[in-house]
C-alpha cells in the first residue's frame, strides 16, 4: 500500500542502500506508507524542506505523524515493533537473544559492512565519475581488502552455516546486510568466487523478500551496469583487476 494515504511516510531513494533496505521491510511486510522521493542526484536532500525531516540531510527518514526517526536500522526496528503481527515477528524477534543478536550485527554494520562496501563502491566507480578522474588505486585497495574481510567476518561470524544470520527465518540484519553488498554486486564486482555461500544468502534473502526486493533493486543494477561502462571507456579503470 505504499503511495497510499496514512500517518507513516518514507523519505528515500532507491539508489541508497540503507533507504533500500527499509522501503523492502515495509513493502514485504505490508506496512502502509506514503512514499516521499528524495532523488540524491538530484540534490533534492539538500533542500531546505527535507532539512526539516532530517537535519543531517540524508535518506532514509521516516515521520509517524508528529514523530520523526533517522537511521535506516532505528527505523526498522521502530517499524517492526509498531506495526508487525506476531506471525511477521521474525523480522525482529521479541526474544531478547534472538533481538539482540539483530541489535549486534546492525551495531556492527555501521563501521564495517557500510563504511567498507559504500566506500569501495564510491571509489571505485561513484567518485571517478562525479569528479572525472581515474580511480586512486591506493584508496581502492584498502577499501577493496577491508570489503573483503568485512564479507568473510560476516560468513564465519553472523551466517556462520546457517540459513540467515539468525537460523532458519530473515531478520531485518539480513537485510541491511544483503542490501549493502548488492550495491557492488550491482556494479558488477565479482564476489561468488571468493564468497561463494554469501552469494547464497543473498539468494534466499531476495527470495524472503520477494517481489520487493528485486523491484526496490533493478535500479542498482542497471545503473551500475552503466557506471562501470562509463568509468571503463572513459579510462578511469586502469590497474583495476576486479
Ligand atoms: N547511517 C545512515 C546512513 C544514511 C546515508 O548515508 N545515506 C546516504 C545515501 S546511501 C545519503 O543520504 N547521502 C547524502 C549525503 O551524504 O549527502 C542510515 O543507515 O540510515
Amino acid at each position: 500500500m505504499s503511495g497510499a494515504g496514512g500517518k507513516l511516510k518514507l523519505y528515500f531513494d532507491l539508489m541508497s542502500q540503507p533507504s533500500r533496505a527499509v522501503v523492502i521491510f515495509a513493502r514485504v511486510n505490508k506496512i502502509p506508507f506514503q512514499e516521499r522521493q528524495i532523488a540524491l542526484r538530484k540534490l533534492e536532500h539538500l533542500d531546505d524542506e527535507f532539512a526539516k525531516v532530517n537535519p543531517f540531510k540524508r535518506v532514509p527518514a521516516m515521520e509517524d505523524g508528529d514523530f520523526k526517526l533517522l537511521e535506516s536500522g532505528t527505523i526498522m526496528r521502530y517499524l517492526a515493533d509498531k506495526y508487525l503481527s506476531s506471525e511477521q515477528q521474525f523480522w525482529y524477534p521479541k526474544d531478547i537473544r534472538l533481538r539482540s543478536k539483530v541489535d549486534e550485527y546492525l551495531d556492527w554494520h555501521h563501521l564495517n559492512t557500510r563504511m567498507n562496501c559504500a566506500e569501495y563502491f564510491r571509489n571505485r566507480f561513484l567518485i571517478p565519475l562525479i569528479k572525472q578522474r581515474p580511480v586512486d588505486m591506493k584508496k581502492l585497495e584498502f577499501f577493496r581488502k577491508a570489503a573483503d574481510k568485512t564479507l568473510a567476518e560476516i560468513q564465519s561470524y553472523f551466517l556462520a552455516d546457517r540459513q540467515f544470520f539468525l537460523g532458519s527465518k530473515v531478520s531485518v540484519a539480513d537485510l541491511q546486510a544483503c542490501c549493502e553488498i548488492a550495491q557492488l554486486s550491482g556494479c558488477g564486482i565479482d564476489l561468488a568466487s571468493k564468497h561463494p555461500e554469501l552469494v547464497q544468502w543473498m539468494k534466499r534473502v531476495r527470495e524472503a523478500s520477494s517481489p520487493h526486493y528485486d523491484e526496490a533493486t533493478k535500479w542498482i543494477y542497471s545503473t551500475g551496469t552503466k557506471m562501470r561502462h562509463l568509468v571503463k571507456e572513459a579510462k578511469f579503470d586502469e590497474g583495476c583487476s576486479d
